[in-house]
């Protein structure tokens, strides 16, 4: 039998069939990505051949099929061990709110050079308008202007008031969408917004401002009625960058991408070296300086020298 796993929780991951059915299902054997630990060895949206238990709905998975894509994160900037957070994804969405919470956009820039590592769409989503006063608008109009130049659709909607909810549904329409964001920014309160029914649990007004409390605990994927997949999963704090060559960061930035073939130098880093084309397009309004600082900063994570330390040392 043939599936897709939309839904793990530790030893029990459940499948479903193309016929609909869903079965739950165990792992048989060791599952590995070659070359990186990962806490997970199979993801929600990873197609599975399993076996099914005689006359029961429980199985056992024994192949993986080939992935298309997954997006991966670690725990921390400096931790060894990744998670799989979804596989087999057409676009990611990164849930982000300018009020409550604060999302940075250290940690967009850090989600978006993950997905253009996999080559994977990306689109912001702002979500909680109505709670934007005159200043926040201004900034999140600022945040439209620079990621929608670099590539980046940009979406503004409120789950609570149901503003501007058909351009996400257009967005997610026949399509596989992983969503992803910090805790509380309402991802599955957009979910339930544009699909009844389905009635996930979002956090309740009164444990609000507790500290810690996620209210999604796993991954798990959804077929929408209108067509497509959608995949809700826990909020994150911090998006540990995957492993890739620090050379690749600059790379990772499609505004970057377009200038830095015609800097002076070919191993330029675009922090100090003249006659940096990247600089210049910074200097022009070209690049903006908020990413710029951010791949500075991405730059500058004590985890590179790490992971070329490992690298001399294997
Ligand atoms: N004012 C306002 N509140 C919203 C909006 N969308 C969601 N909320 C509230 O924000 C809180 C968090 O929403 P959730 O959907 O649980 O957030 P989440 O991103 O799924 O959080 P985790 O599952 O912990 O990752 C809830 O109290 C929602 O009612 C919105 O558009 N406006
Ligand atoms: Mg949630
Ligand atoms: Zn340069």
């Amino acid at each position: 039998m043939e599936g897709t796993v939309i839904k793990s929780t530790g030893s029990w991951l459940t499948v479903l069939d193309s016929n609909n059915d869903t079965y739950n299902c165990k792992l048989k054997g060791k599952f590995r990505i070659k070359g990186i630990k990962t806490t997970n060895p199979v993801a929600v949206g990873d197609n599975v051949v399993f076996d099914l238990e005689k006359e029961s709905k429980t199985g056992t998975i024994r192949q993986i099929k080939t992935r298309q894509n997954y997006i991966i994160r670690k725990a921390t900037k400096l931790s060894k061990v990744s998670h799989i957070i979804a596989a087999n994804i057409d676009q990611a969405l990164i849930i982000v709110t300018l009020a409550h919470p604060r999302t940075s956009t250290g940690f967009i820039d850090r989600f978006l050079v993950t997905t253009e590592a996999y080559h994977i769409p990306a689109v912001i989503v702002f979500n909680k308008i109505d709670l934007n006063d005159e200043k926040i608008e201004k900034f999140q109009h600022e945040l439209t202007e620079i990621y929608q130049s670099a590539g980046y659709p940009c979406l503004s909607v409120s789950a609570l008031k149901g503003t501007n909810l058909n351009d996400f549904v257009n967005a997610l329409k026949d399509k596989r969408t992983l969503v992803s964001g910090h805790s509380g920014v309402g991802k599955s309160a957009l979910i339930n917004a544009i699909q009844p029914g389905l009635e996930l649990k979002t956090k309740e007004l009164s444990g609000y401002h507790k500290v810690g409390m996620h209210t999604t605990t796993f991954a798990e994927m959804f077929k929408l009625s209108f067509g497509g997949f959608i995949i809700d999963t826990p909020g994150i704090k911090e998006f540990g960058l995957i492993e890739f060559d620090r050379k690749e960061v600059a790379e990772r930035f499609p505004e970057m991408r377009k200038f830095m073939h015609d800097c002076k130098f070919n191993n330029c880093s675009h922090t100090h070296e003249p006659e940096c084309a990247v600089i210049k397009a910074l200097k022009m309004g070209a690049i903006s300086l908020s990413r710029y600082e951010n791949y500075l900063s991405i730059l500058s994570d004590d985890y590179w020298e790490k992971t070329e330390n490992d690298y001399r040392s294997t």
